[in-house]
């Protein structure tokens, strides 16, 4: 067990001042039990905690840390942004620079508009696509997260074709209502759908790859046919990027799995763990956005001079190097071992992996979509979760969440990973 003291001390406090002592309920540990760490300082692959003990990280804040922590050029931009002035409310010249940037690497995108999160990201994308089309309704998926608008927070209608009821207080029926929860990989209830609803669906939205539930892949041709009924129904198809994009090469998910997107909603590594969300797509459509149309989206920190230096540093950086070749090489080291580990201590554990993002699924498996992914053990994930973090070693505190491997863990790092997954998984 690791030295606890000054972190336990810091969480009581958080306790009496913020809501679960945390500014994002998974940091609290609820899923896993116990409290969270406090960090210190990063550099790399590894977190210094507040009690000194040094862990290496599997979580890189969610997905931003792709080239570990304190990178020395993201360290060195957001400083020398710094001393310009950290916020100005008016145009500033890397707005520019990194929306050219984003339009290079992300073709489908004509034009880009920057916000301040993920979920700022994906809730402007769906009004974008409900005043482009004058339609109401959207259709999601379940297992996927899109941040916590209204809209978005909807779980799915007593039959696979009823709108969605409210899945967090606070969220008006008459909102959730609009919202067509689906099971992934359901290649038949989406097509019901479209054949029920097509004419009534502003946009359908699913992740690069569903990666807020574990992580779990796209079935061959599923995609592409989420495409074909959105465009044979006039609804808007929008990829959510914010983990997938310049996560799983420099295009993304679209990249990878050959897709055109209408819209995409990026953020993340796009602020290289500032606070930059962004949304962009096809320019007729983009063009609907205030102010030159009547879809009205705004920010007084969007395009915020700092988070745009962090961003086109981290970008830099992943092109000055062979940083996707990295992680997969990486990827593929853990995986084996990790596969191996778990066989060898009798322990059924489904690995899933794409690129740099992984899930070990405590359940024989295949997980092909949330039902699935919910006949995992909780209760032994717990386990093999603080039995990692005993070890130093620190894994995203859910079953249903997605880990990352940035440039920074060496093939070390994946190697001492697995002897101690190899001792723990025998303890459970
Ligand atoms: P943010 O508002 O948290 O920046 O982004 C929301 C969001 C949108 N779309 C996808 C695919 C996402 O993964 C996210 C946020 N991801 C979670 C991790 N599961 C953020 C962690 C947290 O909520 O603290």
């Amino acid at each position: 067990m690791l030295p606890r003291e000054k972190s336990d001390a810091l969480f009581a406090a958080a306790l009496n001042h913020i809501p679960g002592g945390v500014n994002s309920p998974v940091r609290a540990f609820r899923a896993v039990g116990g409290n969270p760490f406090f960090v210190a300082s990063a550099k790399g692959a590894w977190l210094t905690d507040v009690d000194g003990n040094r862990i290496l990280d599997y979580v890189g804040t969610w997905g931003p840390a792709i080239l570990g922590h304190a990178h020395p050029g993201i360290i060195a931009s957001v400083k020398s942004a710094a001393d310009r002035g950290t916020s100005f409310g008016i145009p500033n010249p890397g707005e520019v620079t990194l929306a050219q940037r984003v339009k290079e690497w992300v073709p489908s995108v004509g034009k880009i508009r920057f916000c301040n999160s993920g979920t700022e990201a994906c809730m402007s994308a769906i009004r974008l696509a409900r005043g482009f089309t004058g339609r109401d309704q959207i259709i999601k998926f379940d297992g996927c997260y899109h941040g916590h608008a209204d809209s978005l927070l909807v779980r799915a209608g007593s039959g696979a074709l009823t709108f969605g009821h409210p899945d967090s207080a606070g969220v008006p029926a008459d909102f959730a209502r609009h919202t067509l929860v689906l099971p992934f990989n359901d290649a038949d209830a989406v097509t019901a759908a479209f054949a029920t609803h097509g004419r009534e669906i502003a946009a359908l939205i699913v992740e690069g790859v569903p990666a807020n539930a574990g992580l779990y892949l796209p079935r061959p041709g599923f995609y592409e046919l989420l495409t074909r009924l959105c465009r044979e129904n006039g609804a808007v198809f929008i990829l959510d990027e914010v983990m997938t994009g310049f996560r799983l090469g420099k295009g993304g998910a679209q990249e990878r799995y050959g897709l055109t997107p209408d819209l995409s909603c990026f953020g993340k590594i796009i602020g290289a763990g500032l606070p930059v969300g962004a949304f962009g797509g096809r320019t007729d459509i983009m063009d609907q956005l205030a102010p030159l149309g009547p879809v009205y989206q705004a920010g007084t920190l969007s395009g915020n001079p700092l988070a745009m230096a962090a961003g086109l540093a981290a970008l830099d950086a992943l092109e000055s190097t062979d940083a996707y070749a990295t992680l997969e090489t990486l990827g593929l080291q853990l995986e084996a071992g990790m596969t191996e580990a778990a066989r060898s201590a009798g322990i059924p554990v489904t690995w899933q992996r794409i690129g740099s993002m992984f899930c070990g699924y405590f359940t024989p498996g295949p997980v092909w979509n949330l039902a699935d992914a919910l006949k995992s053990d909780r209760a032994r994930f717990a386990r093999f979760f603080h039995g990692m973090l005993d070890a130093g070693i620190y894994l995203a505190p859910s079953q249903f969440e997605a880990g990352f491997i940035s440039t920074a863990h060496s093939p070390a790092d994946i190697d001492a990973t697995i002897s101690a997954a190899s001792k723990v998984l025998r303890s459970l």
